[in-house]
Order: C-alpha cells, then structure tokens, then sequence
C-alpha cells in the first residue's frame, strides 16, 4: 500500500507507546519512506555496559521479538544471568534478561572497537531483519536527569529504581560534545516531508530529542503531526500523566500534551483518543488540525491500525 508518493516520513519515538506507533508505520511506509528518530536520554552504563532502552524497544519491537506483556525486553526470556549477578550482591534493580544481554555485550562491543552509535544500531537492526532506517538522537552520551524535590537522579535511577515515585521539579540533560547531531539523522531532518511524534512521554522521550536545535528547527519548518500519549487524563503506560502537574502545573490531559507542544508552535495537526473528544475545540484553538480516533493500540494490528489513520489523516499536510 502507498501512502504518500515519493514523499519521508520522519519519526520521533521513545518508550514502548512509540516503538507501537513506529512499528505500525513500518507497516505502511516502504524502507525509503520512514526513518525512525530514538530517544538515548534513557541509556546508561550497568554491569559495565551501554544500555540503550528505548533504541532497543523500537528495534525490539519492529523485529517482532518484544516482550508483548511489559512492551520492553525480549519475548521468552530468561535471567539466569540476572540471578547470578544477585549471588554476588551486584546491583539488580534493573533487570536485564539473557537474550537481552546479548544486544548489550554486543553495542558495548562495537563501540569500543570505534563504531558510533548511529553505526552500531545499523550493524544490530539489519541482523534483526528490520528494513527501516532506526537513529539514535546522539551518538555521544546525552543522558536525562531527573530533578527531584530531593535529589538529582540520572533517569533510570529515577524511572525504575525509585518508581517514578519522587516529585519532580525539572528535567535536563547532561551531555558529552557540541550537540551537533548525526549526518544522517540531518539528512534524514532535511529530507522529511512530515514529521510525526509518537505517542511518547513529552518530557523524557520526545524534549531529549526536540532538545537539538536542528530537530527543533526542522519541526518548526516542517509539517508535525503528534499522537497524545494521554487518553481521558491517563498514561497508557509510565509516568507522563503524573508528570503533567509537576512540570507545567496543569493536569493530564490531551488537550495539555497539545499546548504543551504548540507554546513552541512545533505542530500542524494533532490525533488524540475518541474519548478526548470533548477538548477537540480548544486543541482547535491552538492553531491544529484535530483528529478523533481509538487510539489505544491493542497487538500488531492495533499499531498498523493507528498509523494508517494517522497517515490517512496527515495526507493534507505533505
Ligand atoms: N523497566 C522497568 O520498569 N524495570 C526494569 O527492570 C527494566 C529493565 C529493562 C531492561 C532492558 C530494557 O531495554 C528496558 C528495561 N526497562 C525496565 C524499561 C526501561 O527502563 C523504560 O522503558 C524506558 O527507559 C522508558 O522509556
């Protein structure tokens, strides 16, 4: 099926409510039509090796061989290696399974033998099968901290260890380097006809990459479209609904992820869960185009279900 003739479709993911939508545009668009942008303010170091978790989620999830229950992770998984760790009373509040394992020792390999990340990910998703293009944002560390009433926490700490529990009062980033992305994440920025955010977390999946001036600068002059990762004032999965209070002092909600966006006037058009119907005048009021659809993406055909109105609707735009 052709969506759009000769036309790109650029991405932005992070977590697993992107790896679905991402996935269901894989569905629809050729190799040449979608690359896929990924969020690394997630990764870190553990065990003594680079953690990438959203890149793998989407990279997971496009290959076929997630772990369908908690959307992360690899399916039939095993953590004899996790169990073992825990003999020796080595840090295990991150469970790392041991199929899960193998993509790790084999980044941390390729990295330290000089691959960038951008290479690595292409070297690892091409032995996956996965025919569309996936970038990390940045091929140096760029990690999310999480700033807590508290304490400074890197994001896992934050995300997993405490349980998305503490308060938060900001989100930055501590990175390595100028900022200055990928030549083929600006390759693929240049030559986007449409750009669509996932139904990601705003603050910690989609800001880590929109963070870059020339992502933000090539939303700004493309057509964007975003899903609302919020249906009827709830996260489908993860902390976002609870972090719309603590970061903008408004409550969760679609018509909150849309303001949130278009205070930078990134969007053009926005698709947001049939049960947000009653916000689609005051999301109109701020300058977009807005789609109603059940946007909750149950199994495969849920994701492909979802692009193809995304696509559909967005057709306009390019
Ligand atoms: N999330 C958890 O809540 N607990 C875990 O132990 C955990 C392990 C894990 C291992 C590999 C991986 O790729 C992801 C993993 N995640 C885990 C998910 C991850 O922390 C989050 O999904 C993202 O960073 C947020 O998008």
């Amino acid at each position: 099926m052709q969506f759009y003739k000769d036309k790109k479709v650029l991405a932005l993911a992070g977590g697993v409510g992107g790896a679905r939508l991402a996935n269901g545009l894989a569905q629809h668009l050729a190799a040449d039509e979608l690359t896929i942008v990924v969020n690394t303010g997630d990764d870190f170091d553990y065990w003594g090796l680079m953690i990438c978790p959203d890149l793998d989620t989407v990279t997971y999830t496009l290959a076929g061989i997630n772990n369908p229950k908690t959307g992360w992770g690899l399916a039939g998984e095993t953590h004899n290696c996790l169990q073992q760790i825990k003999n020796f009373d080595l840090p295990s509040w991150f469970q790392l399974g041991d199929k899960d394992l193998a993509t790790h020792i084999s980044r941390s390999f390729l990295l330290k033998e000089g691959f960038t990340l951008t290479e690595a990910t292409a070297v690892m998703a091409e032995k996956l099968g996965i025919r569309h293009t996936v970038l990390p944002m940045y091929d140096l560390p760029y990690r999310t901290i999480a700033v807590t009433e508290t304490d400074d926490l890197d994001f896992q700490t934050y995300f997993v260890k405490e349980r998305w529990q503490p308060v938060l009062k900001a989100i930055r980033w501590e990175y390595e380097g100028d900022k200055k992305i990928n030549p083929a994440l600006q390759q693929a920025l240049d030559e986007a006809d449409l750009i669509i955010f996932c139904p990601s977390n705003p603050f910690v999946s989609i800001d880590p990459i929109l963070s870059f001036p020339a992502v933000l600068d090539a939303v700004q002059a493309k057509p964007s479209a975003a899903v609302s990762p919020i249906i009827g004032g709830e996260a489908v999965k993860g902390p976002a609904a609870k972090m719309f209070p603590e970061l903008t002092g408004k409550p969760a909600s679609a018509l909150s992820v849309a303001a949130y966006y278009q205070e930078r006037g990134l969007l053009n058009a926005f698709i947001m869960d049939e049960q947000d119907e009653d916000q689609r005048t005051a999301v109109e009021a701020l300058g977009l185009k807005v789609h109603t659809a059940d946007s909750l993406m149950r199994a495969t055909a849920g994701q492909a279900r979802l692009a193809k109105i995304v696509l559909e609707f967005c057709r306009d735009l390019v």
